[in-house]
């Protein structure tokens, strides 16, 4: 009896669910059929801006043919509902920098960028005559944003594009990205079924978005289309052509250095540049014995410590900076600077990158609240540490008589948290 009870209970039980379960699924479906009348609705109404931005029906039908919403797509925010974004994991500990330059990683992309050096010297050089920017470089961005055009870009630009610009976290700046695709379709001679990208709309080899292709792609192989997707001299002369209008002049990025004892780590960042000839009466020294040639010795330079005084020291050039307009992470452009370094002699860091771990993304956060509390410029709060979050730890250190590291570790977010209540 209890048994078959329990059975009968049992199917009422699943009965009640499939019945929840499909009542669910037809909301959801009646959801999505809504947001794709919307989605229509605000396609016709992109269509008649296209069309007053010079976009002829043609192109744009042609290129927006058989779009459908990607709902797979990060951080978006349909209409009438919330975003879908991952909240910071707050818990999650920081990665010291140091793995960011895994050293069979960098040497893999050495190893490829070396030969295809060689077999492209003609198109580097004539790149370097017309942007003056060097062949290293140009390839470190190329290794960089797509592993030297190997990696897959599984979307199609336009209509990942159209996703973001109706229901995203930045519709106004996908809209626009959108426009500019097109632009692209109606003018540049690309069809919008060759413009792959990544899911962010980020195009070809380069990774450029759409406007940075209409602002910096080239045609250097003079076939009449600057082809980012297949043609390798149009992708590093567009590179170079971005980076040269950017503002990069001369060779380098910079060089890695040797601090003295008790070096002031506050005085990292671009605001502080002097030239490298006043770093050298400080008491820096290149690294591997190497000097300064009187050229050298008359440039501006910035000290830039990633990891503090817990790591390899550098002194940052204007380039440097310009490197950091591709993407503005520090980590980054010091990556695309050593790779390009290494593509000469392949020799690792001088200094050592120590493991500088143990802080959570929301110690660092409780940190800078209690740093901007005490007036210190952090450079935003938002639990990462940047050069300003850097320097603020340090300053903080040198208030209360303590050895400054300029990267803040467990004893020093104590250490402020018992002398800054909030
Ligand atoms: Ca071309």
């Amino acid at each position: 009896m209890f048994h078959l009870r329990w059975i009968a209970k049992l199917t009422l039980w699943v009965l009640a669910g499939t019945l929840a379960l499909s009542a669910t699924a037809n909301a959801s479906t009646s959801y999505r059929t809504g947001v794709n009348k919307q989605f229509s609705a605000w396609l016709k109404n992109l269509r008649q801006e296209a069309k007053t931005q010079g976009v002829s029906a043609a192109t744009f039908d042609r290129s927006l043919r058989g779009v459908k919403l990607n709902w797979k797509l990060p951080n978006l925010k349909p209409p009438g509902r919330k975003l879908k974004k991952k909240a910071p994991n707050w818990q999650a500990e920081f990665r010291s920098p140091g793995p960011y330059f895994k050293q069979s990683y960098i040497n893999s992309l050495v190893a490829t960028g070396v030969k295809h050096k060689a077999a492209l010297k003609p198109h580097l050089d004539a790149i370097q005559r017309t942007y003056g920017v060097p062949p290293g470089i140009v390839l470190g961005i190329w290794a960089k944003e797509t592993s030297y055009g190997k990696a897959q870009l599984r979307h199609n630009a336009i209509h990942t594009l159209a996703t973001l610009g109706f229901m995203s976290e930045r519709p106004d700046f996908f809209r626009k990205e959108l426009l500019a695709a097109l632009k692209i379709a109606q003018t540049k001679g690309i069809a919008a079924s060759k413009m792959r990208s990544a899911w962010s709309g980020a195009m070809g080899h380069p990774q450029f978005m759409p406007s940075a292709y209409l602002n910096y792609a080239v045609d250097q192989d003079a076939d009449g289309k600057a082809d980012i997707w297949s043609s390798v001299p149009d992708t590093l002369a567009s590179i170079a052509n971005f980076l040269n209008r950017k503002g990069w002049r001369g060779n380098t990025w910079g060089y890695e250095v040797v601090l003295p004892k008790g070096f002031d780590c506050t005085l990292e960042g671009p605001d502080k540049r002097r030239p490298i000839s006043d770093w050298l009466e400080k008491g820096v020294k290149r690294t591997f014995g190497r000097t300064f040639s009187p050229a050298q010795l008359k440039q501006q330079g910035s000290s830039l410590l990633p990891a503090g005084t817990h790591g390899p020291a550098f002194i940052a050039l204007k380039n440097f900076y310009v490197l950091k307009e591709y993407n503005e992470s520090d980590l980054y452009a010091l990556f695309v600077g050593h790779l390009a370094d290494r593509y000469g002699k392949n020799r690792t860091f001088a200094g050592k990158w120590e493991n500088v771990r143990g802080l959570t993304r929301g110690d660092t956060f409780d940190m800078q609240k209690r740093l901007v509390k005490r007036g210190l410029d952090v450079g935003g709060i938002d639990g990462l540490i940047g050069f300003r979050s850097r320097i603020a730890a340090g300053t903080y250190a040198k208030s209360q008589g303590l050895q400054p590291t300029c990267y803040p570790d467990k004893a020093l977010v104590n250490h402020i948290r018992k002398t800054t209540p909030l």
